[in-house]
C-alpha cells in the first residue's frame, strides 16, 4: 500500500460523535468537531499561502489548538516543524532557518520569543500566525488531502548531535502510522482506553499519542502541562487507563501518591525517553503501578523496543523486545554489551539536508543508535548506556558539544568542556569546566548570564569550574568523562 484514507477523515466517518480530545480545563472535541475545526484551519492556512510540501513551524504548549493545527496542516499536505518551547530565540531561529520554514504558528504566550526568533531567521512579521488571529471563515480548503501517501514527509523534529548543530529528524506519515499500529499490537490498545498526554506534543513522545488518537479512535486527555497532582486527579476522575511519561514524572507522581493507590482500571505507564532507574521501577511495583519500559527515540517515531505488559514484572529493568514490525541487533555475543541497532517501518528516512550525517547512522535500513545494551538469553533488551556523551535531564537531551561551542564563543573563555553529573531531581544535569584566556578575570555569574541568553535553561550548566587545562588524549581529543576529576565541590 502507498495510500490510506486520511486518518482523521476516517474517524469522522466511523466515530463522528465519539470524544476525540478532552482538555484538562474541561473542553472537548468529538472526532467530527476535530475534523471540522481542522478543515477550517486548513482553509485559513491555504489562504495564507501555504501549499503542499511547504514547511510550517509550530511553537506551542499542549493547547487544544495543537492537534487541530497538526491535522489541518496534514489536510493541505504541509510539513510540520515542531519547535521545543523551552528554547531561546537564538536556538529557535537556527531551526526555523535550517528547516526552511515558510510560516510559524504560535500562541500569545510566546509572542515575544517567536518574534525575536523569526526576526533572526529572516522570517517576516506577517509569517507569524498566532492562534487568536486565525479566522474561521471558509468551511474547507480548496485542495484537500483526503488520502495520506505513506511515503510523504509529515514532521521534522530537531535533535542535537555529538558535533555542532541540531539536526532535523524527518518522519513520514508511514513512520508515524507504523509506530501507532505496532504500539497497539504491543500494548493491546483499543478505542475503549483513554490515554493521558502530559508529555509535550512537540516531542515525538507526546506527538505519537495524537496519532494513536486518530489511527485507533482512542480518546486522549491532553494536559497543558505536567503537574503530578493534576495527573493523579485526572486518572481518578476521568477514567484514564494509560499514560506515557519520563522517569522524573513517574517519580513525582509516586511521591505525591504517598501511601495511596491508583484505581484498578488504570492499566499502566509507558516509561521512556531515558534510563528507567531500577529503584524507581521497584517502587512502582510495590505500589502496584504497572510500568512498561520502552526504548525509542525521535528517529524511530517513539517506541521501537518495549516491554510487554505480560512480562513487565518478570523482566523488571529490561526495555523488552522489538515491536512486531521491528528488528533489533547488537553486534556482540548474547549477553555482551554492544551498540544497539534497530530497523523497521517507523525508522526515519534521515536528517533533513544532512546526507552525510544520515549515511553515518543508516545502513541497509538499520539505524545505529549509538546507545549501548545487551540482549539476555530470552532476547530482552537491557540498555546500559546512552549515546556517546549525551546528557538526559528530565527527558530533555543535552549534547556537551553544543554547550561547549556556546561557551567558547564567550569573550574571556579560551576553551570549555561539559559533562553530566547525577542529579536527584532531573536524573542528570550538565556541568562546565572552563579555561579562561589571558585577559583573566571572568566571573561565574557572567558565564551563567551568557548561557541563559544563548541556551534553553535546562541546558545551562549547573556548576562552573575554572580549571588550568582540559584533559585531552594523545590525539588532543577532549576526554569528557575525566572532567569529573577536576570537579571542586563546595566544602572540599
Ligand atoms: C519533566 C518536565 C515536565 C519538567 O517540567 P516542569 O516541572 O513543568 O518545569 P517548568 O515548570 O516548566 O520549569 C521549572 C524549572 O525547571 C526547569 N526544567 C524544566 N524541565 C527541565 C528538564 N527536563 N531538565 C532540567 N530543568 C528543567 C525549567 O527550565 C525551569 O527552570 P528555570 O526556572 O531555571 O527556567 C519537563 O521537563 C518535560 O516535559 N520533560 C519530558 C520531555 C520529553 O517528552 N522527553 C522525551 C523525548 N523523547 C522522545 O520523544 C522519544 C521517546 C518517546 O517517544 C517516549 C518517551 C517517554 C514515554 C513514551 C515514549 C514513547 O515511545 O511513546
Ligand atoms: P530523543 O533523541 O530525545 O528521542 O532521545 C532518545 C534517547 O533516549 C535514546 O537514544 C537513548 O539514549 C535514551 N533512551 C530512550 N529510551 C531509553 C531507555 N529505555 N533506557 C535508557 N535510555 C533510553
Ligand atoms: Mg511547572
Ligand atoms: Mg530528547
Ligand atoms: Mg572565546
Amino acid at each position: 500500500i502507498t495510500t490510506i484514507p486520511h486518518w482523521l477523515l476516517k474517524q469522522a466517518e466511523l466515530n463522528p460523535g465519539e470524544t476525540a480530545i478532552e482538555m484538562d480545563d474541561g473542553a472537548t472535541l468529538s472526532y467530527q468537531e476535530l475534523h471540522e475545526k481542522s478543515l477550517q484551519y486548513a482553509a485559513y492556512f491555504e489562504k495564507s499561502g501555504v501549499k503542499k510540501g511547504d514547511h510550517v513551524a509550530v511553537l506551542s504548549s499542549n493547547r487544544i489548538e495543537m492537534p487541530i493545527v497538526i491535522h489541518s496542516l496534514s489536510y493541505i499536505g504541509a510539513v510540520i516543524v515542531l519547535l521545543n518551547t523551552r528554547l531561546t530565540a537564538k536556538e529557535l531561529a537556527f531551526q526555523l532557518q535550517d528547516a526552511e520554514a515558510a510560516l510559524m504558528v504560535t500562541e500569545p504566550e510566546f509572542h515575544s520569543v517567536a518574534g525575536d526568533a523569526a526576526h533572526r531567521a529572516g522570517l517576516s512579521r506577517e509569517k507569524i500566525v498566532e492562534f487568536r488571529e486565525i479566522h474561521l471563515e471558509e468551511a474547507q480548503p480548496t485542495h484537500m488531502q483526503t488520502e495520506i501517501n505513506l511515503g510523504d514527509l509529515f514532521t521534522i523534529m530537531y535533535t542535537s548531535g555529538t558535533t555542532g548543530n541540531p539536526k532535523g529528524v524527518q518522519l513520514t506519515y508511514g513512520n508515524h502510522w507504523a509506530s501507532a499500529v505496532s504500539s497497539a499490537l504491543n500494548l493491546s490498545l483499543s478505542p475503549s482506553e483513554k490515554w493521558l498526554v502530559c508529555l509535550p506534543v512537540f516531542h515525538v513522545s507526546g506527538f505519537s499519542a495524537l496519532i494513536k488518537n486518530v489511527v485507533y479512535g482512542m480518546p486522549i486527555l491532553l494536559m497543558k502541562r505536567f503537574e503530578e497532582k493534576a495527573v493523579i486527579n485526572n486518572i481518578r476522575q476521568t477514567g484514564v487507563t494509560m499514560l506515557s511519561a519520563v522517569s522524573v514524572m513517574l517519580q513525582r507522581m509516586m511521591s505525591e501518591l504517598g501511601e495511596q493507590q491508583l484505581p484498578d482500571y488504570f492499566r499502566g505507564v509507558l516509561l521512556g525517553g531515558g534510563p528507567a532507574p531500577k529503584p524507581l521501577l521497584e517502587k512502582a511495583k510495590d505500589k502496584k503501578i504497572p510500568v512498561f519500559q520502552t526504548y525509542g527515540m525521535t528517529e524511530t517515531a517513539s517506541q521501537i523496543v518495549t516491554l510487554n505488559p505480560k512480562d513487565a514484572l518478570r523482566k523488571l529493568g529490561s526495555a523488552g523486545k522489538p515491536l512486531s514490525t521491528a528488528s533489533l541487533k547488537i553486534d556482540a555475543a548474547m549477553g555482551e554489551v554492544g551498540e544497539i541497532k534497530v530497523k523497521g517501518p517507523m525508522v526515519t528516512t534521515g536528517y533533513y539536508k544532512r546526507e552525510e550525517a544520515t549515511a553515518e547512522v543508516m545502513s541497509d535500513g538499520w539505524l545505529a543508535t549509538g546507545d549501548l545494551g545487551y540482549q539476555d538469553n530470552e532476547g530482552f533488551l537491557h540498555v546500559v548506556d546512552r549515546r556517546k556523551d549525551l546528557i538526559i535531564s528530565g527527558g530533555e537531551n543535552i549534547y556537551p558539544a553544543e554547550i561547549e561551542s556556546v561557551l567558547s564563543g564567550m569573550e574571556g573563555i579560551r576553551e570549555a568542556g561539559v559533562t553530566g553529573i547525577k542529579d536527584k531531581k532531573w536524573g542528570q544535569v550538565p556541568v562546565a569546566f572552563i579555561v579562561s584566556d589571558t585577559s583573566g578575570a571572568i566571573r561565574e555569574e557572567d558565564v551563567l548570564q551568557f548561557c541563559n541568553s544563548e541556551l534553553a535553561s535546562y541546558k545551562c550548566p549547573k556548576e562552573i569550574h575554572f580549571v588550568d587545562k582540559l584533559p585531552r588524549n594523545a590525539s588532543n581529543k577532549l576526554m569528557r568523562r575525566e572532567l569529573l576529576y577536576l570537579r571542586k565541590v563546595d566544602g572540599d
